[in-house]
């Protein structure tokens, strides 16, 4: 008895919803007089929370690995058509998730009109496309192991540019909009690379993918501490992304991935810094502990998830113009499953948002003005510790997704049925996905 329902049903998504409509009503209204006495009217939050959209990463949703092991779960998608079945089902349940971040080459497929045939079904779009030269790909003619763009031999950087090309030209056919350009490229040893030169070897190649974007496109440039390469990275931190950004044109913009910092920099200072200058590209969002541990959003923590949120609604308040960063999430899921793993990293996204939304921006003004530090930090305080769950269940539930997400996936089987349909390749291989 495996043959439960399609969570992608909307009959069936109404049938769990149906026991929880009651609960939701009475919490939802609670919230609403709470939040009255603030003199804040939930209406305009729950719409606002049902707008917030986020794309899956297409490598999240099989199950990722260390450099140490991989222990794949049951019924992982074999191709990026099987990714966009599972992407689906994560927005279904979630409401929150319309698009798809592909990476190329591990999403490569000679059927590309089928892809984004199959994704207008599912209605799904595509979010930016991500360009990989910190790989070797079976019968490529130059190693990567020295660098890519920033590689000393110009036939290693031409390669390197020209797979950022064809990145762009699959992402042309599904209808994206943007690159992520993130290299792994750097040094193990003091000595190893000229500093200067690599960053200038990054810029020159990196002016020739810009020159090749079409007009409605952006270029967005993620910076990482370290690793792979572990003494010094070209694109090391946002300052190398911004002089990057700022030197190649007004197309290209900084993506931040929370897990790319030292532990306990303040991403979101990074984050208004940015919005300053007008560069804020993007988001790979992300939890971490020590380093690039690409845990699940908000799992470890949430107030800085919180503290990101509140200077992208702060920026909107003020309304700076032009700015909408894309919202992609990049996470690794080792040892849950992975479409659980999105669907709670998305309803933590939200829930992020919606407590920014309570910030009573002029009250914490007011204090900032008057130097009362203590109600400045409880003015923050206090929205982040209100429970938005019945605004984000109430936005979920007004879009037709799940008011349980999780309950309702375990609830359909779709796992299990993906474990006799996809059975599982026989390689076990270790690695960041
Ligand atoms: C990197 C970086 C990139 C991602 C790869 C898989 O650390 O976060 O965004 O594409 O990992
Ligand atoms: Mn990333
Ligand atoms: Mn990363």
């Amino acid at each position: 008895m495996i043959t439960k329902s399609d969570p992608r049903d909307a009959e069936f998504i109404e049938a769990q919803n149906a026991p929880r409509r009651d609960a939701l009503h009475a919490d939802y209204e609670a919230l609403r007089m709470v939040l009255a006495r603030r003199r804040i009217d939930i209406e305009p939050v729950t719409q606002a929370v049902g707008w917030f959209a986020v794309a899956i990463p297409s490598w999240g949703v099989g199950t990722g690995g260390t450099r140490f092991a991989r222990f794949p779960g049951p019924g992982e998608p074999r191709s990026v058509f099987e990714k966009l079945e599972d992407c689906s089902v994560i927005h279904t349940l979630s409401g929150a998730t319309p698009t798809v971040s592909l990476h190329l080459p591990w999403d490569r497929t000679d059927d590309l009109k089928g892809l984004k045939v199959r994704a207008n079904e599912l209605k799904l779009g595509f979010d930016a496309v991500n360009s990989n030269t910190f790989q070797d790909q079976l019968r490529q003619p130059f190693s990567y192991k020295y660098g890519s763009l920033t590689h000393t031999d110009k036939a290693v950087r031409q390669q390197a540019i020209v797979h950022n090309l064809e990145c762009i030209q699959v992402g042309q056919a599904l209808g994206s909009t943007a690159l992520t350009l993130w290299i792994g490229d750097g040094a193990n040893f003091p000595g190893q690379q000229h500093l200067a030169r690599g960053f200038e070897r990054y810029l020159e190649s990196a002016a020739v993918i810009y020159a090749a974007l079409p007009p409605d496109w952006r270029l967005l440039i993620e910076h990482k501490m370290y690793e792979p390469a572990f003494y010094a990275t070209v694109i090391q931190d946002w300052g190398s992304s911004l002089m990057a950004a700022q030197s190649l044109g007004p197309k290209a913009f900084c993506l931040v991935d929370l897990g790319h910092h030292a532990p306990n920099v303040n991403i979101e200072m990074i984050v208004a810094r940015l919005v300053h200058a007008r560069r804020l590209g993007g988001f790979h969002f992300n939890d971490s502990m020590y380093g690039d541990d690409d845990l699940d959003s908000g799992s470890i923590d949430p107030f800085r998830l919180f503290l990101i949120f509140n200077e992208l609604v702060d920026a909107a308040w003020r309304k700076v113009p032009g700015l909408s960063p894309s919202h992609m999430l990049d996470q690794s899921h080792n040892v849950t499953d992975p479409i659980e793993s999105l669907v709670t990293s998305a309803v933590e996204l939200t829930r992020a948002y919606a407590q920014a939304l309570l910030v009573d921006r002029a009250l914490l003004s007011e204090h900032q003005d008057n130097n009362d530090v203590l109600m400045a930090a409880q003015t923050l305080k206090q929205a982040f510790t209100t429970d938005v769950g019945p605004i984000l269940a109430r936005a979920r539930l007004n879009k037709g997704a799940a008011i349980d997400p999780i309950g309702a996936y375990r609830e359909s089987g779709y796992r299990l049925r993906c474990a006799l349909a996809r059975p599982a390749a026989l390689t076990r291989s270790s690695g960041i996905v």
